[in-house]
């Protein structure tokens, strides 16, 4: 009974090594650690969990998740230049695809403890597709630990909330696109004059329809244009336009040059029968069971009755090792691991 159960508790205990949910909770400055978890970073109320699109898109919680608004942390000092990332608790990775995101926003009355995100928002970072949008491995965040950029060095002094983002889209065609995102404190200094934007709101940051990209149906895209304002990087503002100049990957090797007037990427029709997409998951047959002994039975045996064996175990159906098959239609299976998460589709 012992070896039966280390069996089941390893089984169990398997999935959660690749639960794909995540929070931002280490402030990293220049590759280092600083404080411990949530030390500057405003801790949610929503652990893990994602925030879906309808829940999240036009609330309060966009900026800094549930519960953070005035959630309390310190503020960290960093330098205009420093490079800044943002570690995931429990040493997870990013094993969602979709696009990842950088914010910024200086606090208006000078004091970012008591700010609660409602002004003017910029983007610094962000990252996105190269390549077939199913094919997880092209999404740059994929298996990350962090998100990290660079605070531009013309960055002006202040304090600052600093907003990580990732959007997990591998529920988007069935408009349940995950969020994931926290607010970190940080005071910069040795900036510089210039004029962040374009400016936007959280929320007001994105649409529905653009977050909820189809990453599954084909003809499956192999670009993906990226939501919100385009980045800014020093100098000027960016421009006037509130929308990402490109649908073109920022990592796309040898792309035209964008210009201003490119038509956004519309998703493409999903087809009202998926006969051609992936199949459906199914779960294969469970090994039968061997049958029950009886009370009177199992008090007479005398000592050669069979010997209790596990059946064998069915095997996953053989795929590629990093392929996914999304879930059409139907009750969507449970990932024993991580119900929660991996609704629509499962790893194979
Ligand atoms: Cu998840």
């Amino acid at each position: 009974m012992v070896s039966i159960n280390f069996v089941r508790v390893a089984l169990l205990a398997a999935p959660l090594t690749a639960n794909a949910h995540y929070i931002f909770s280490q402030l990293i400055v220049n590759g280092e650690a600083v404080g411990s978890d949530y030390s500057y970073i405003r801790q949610n109320t929503n652990t893990y969990m994602p925030s879906y699109t309808d829940d999240v898109i036009n609330s309060e919680n966009l900026r800094c998740n549930e519960g953070a608004t005035n959630a309390a942390s310190d503020t960290y000092d960093v330098m205009a230049g420093d490079t800044v990332g943002f570690k995931l608790a429990y040493d997870e990775f990013i094993e969602h695809p979709g696009p990842g995101f950088v914010y910024m926003s200086l606090a208006p009355g000078g004091d970012v403890s008591s700010y609660d995100g409602s002004g003017d928002w910029f983007k610094v970072w962000e990252s996105g597709l190269s390549g077939s949008a199913s094919n997880e491995n092209n999404w740059g965040t994929w298996q990350d630990d962090r998100i990290e950029f660079t605070i531009p060095t013309d960055t002006p002094d202040g304090e600052y909330l600093v907003r990580p983002e990732h959007i997990a889209i591998h529920e988007g065609h069935v408009g349940k696109a995950q969020f994931y995102m926290e607010c970190a404190q940080l005071r910069v200094s040795g900036g510089g004059n210039g004029s962040p934007g374009p400016m936007v709101k959280i929320p007001g940051l994105y649409t529905a329809d653009e977050v909820n990209f189809d990453m599954w149906s084909p003809p499956v895209p192999s670009t993906y244009a990226m939501p919100g304002p385009a980045v800014w990087s020093g100098g000027g503002s960016a421009g006037g336009s509130a929308n990402s100049s490109s649908g073109i990957s920022m990592s796309a090797p040898a792309a035209p040059a964008p210009s201003a007037s490119q038509p956004a990427f519309s998703m493409p029709a999903a087809p009202s029968a998926p006969a051609a997409s992936p199949p459906a998951f199914s779960y294969p047959a469970a090994p039968s069971v061997p049958p029950a002994y009886s009370p009177t039975t199992f008090a007479t045996v005398t000592g050669s009755a069979p010997a209790f064996s596990i059946g064998p175990v069915a095997s996953l159906a053989p795929t590629a090792a990093s392929s996914y098959a999304p879930v059409s239609s139907g009750a969507p299976p449970v990932n024993p691991g991580n119900p929660d998460c991996e609704v629509s589709y499962v790893r194979l």
